[in-house]
């Protein structure tokens, strides 16, 4: 981690006044839950992550697809928000305006006590019907069967229509929630500086969002142990979020 780079990023966030902070699976790895591009382990190991988080998937193998997502909710559901998680809920204090847009699935940010978080890719919290889109609710007793990378359950069945169940996720090929997505990219066009946060930048259109803000004149700095960087306004700092994040939080606010 360069302390450069830190010092140079201090006064953009000091005299932001909308702060759009914009996170990918890198944010939660130190959560001990793997990036999509990690290799899958167990029963898994066999599957490329592309091919499971489809429509397809789920037509052809709604046990398999159902079990991942449970095995990836029961992984969550075991661990808790880290210091970069930590560090983003306390920023929203500190700035006269923060927006907080994840591409992540999971509940961490909420449950470290950001508000008002913008999922462009759903969450793990909220099944629907796969045909009447009826929003279901997690049978607490799931638990007891403690969903271990060796298992397979099939998807619940809907109370209205008696249609499979599925995940409150974004699969390839499908679009991105209306409302989200109007959030997030108004957001980007009306901030000042973007803190985009353990994200590749691979996944479209999401990946749009710093894009969007350097386009409308805002600084971007990119947290990764990766160089991500391809714009005058860009800048990098190197290394994990949750190291990163509670220091620049301290230097610029004290
Ligand atoms: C769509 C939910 C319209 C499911 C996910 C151009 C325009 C539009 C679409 C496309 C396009 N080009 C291609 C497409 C199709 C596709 C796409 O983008 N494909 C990619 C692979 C090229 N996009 C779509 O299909 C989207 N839909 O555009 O709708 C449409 C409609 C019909 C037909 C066509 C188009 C929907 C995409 C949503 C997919 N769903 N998640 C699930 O989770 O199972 S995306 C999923 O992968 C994650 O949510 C995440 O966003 C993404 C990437 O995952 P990761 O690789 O794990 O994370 P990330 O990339 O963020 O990388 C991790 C980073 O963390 C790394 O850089 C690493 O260095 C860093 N890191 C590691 N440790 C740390 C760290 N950083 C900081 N600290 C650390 N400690
Ligand atoms: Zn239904």
């Amino acid at each position: 981690m360069n302390q450069d780079d830190i010092a140079y990023s201090l006064p953009l966030l000091k005299q932001a006044e909308h702060v759009v902070v914009f996170t990918g699976a890198g944010v939660s790895a130190e959560s001990g839950i793997p990036t999509f591009r990690d290799a899958l382990t167990g029963l898994w190991a066999k599957h490329d992550p592309m091919d499971l988080a489809t429509p397809e998937a789920f037509a052809r193998d709604p046990d398999l697809v159902w079990s991942w997502y449970e095995w990836r909710r029961w992984q969550i559901h075991r661990t808790q928000p880290n210091r970069a998680h930590n560090a983003i809920a306390q920023l929203e204090s500190r700035v006269p305006r923060l927006t907080l847009i994840t591409q992540n699935v999971d509940d961490l940010h909420e449950r470290a006590g950001s508000s008002n978080v913008i999922h462009l890719h759903g969450d793990l919290q909220s099944p629907r019907c796969s045909v009447c889109a009826a929003p279901h609710r997690f049978d607490a007793e799931l638990w007891l069967e403690n969903p271990q990378e060796n298992r397979s359950i099939s998807p619940p069945r809907c109370l209205r229509c008696n249609n499979p169940v599925r995940p409150g996720v974004v699969w390839f090929g499908e679009s991105l929630p209306e409302r989200a997505f109007q959030q997030a990219f108004d957001a980007a066009g009306d901030c000042d500086l973007v803190l985009s946060i353990g994200t590749s930048g691979v996944v479209q259109p999401a990946a749009l969002i710093p894009d969007i803000a350097l386009k409308n004149g805002a600084s971007v700095v990119h947290i990764n142990p990766q160089p991500v960087l391809s714009h005058p306004r860009e800048s990098s700092i190197q290394g994990p979020a949750a190291e990163i994040l509670p220091i620049l939080l301290r230097d610029a606010f004290g």
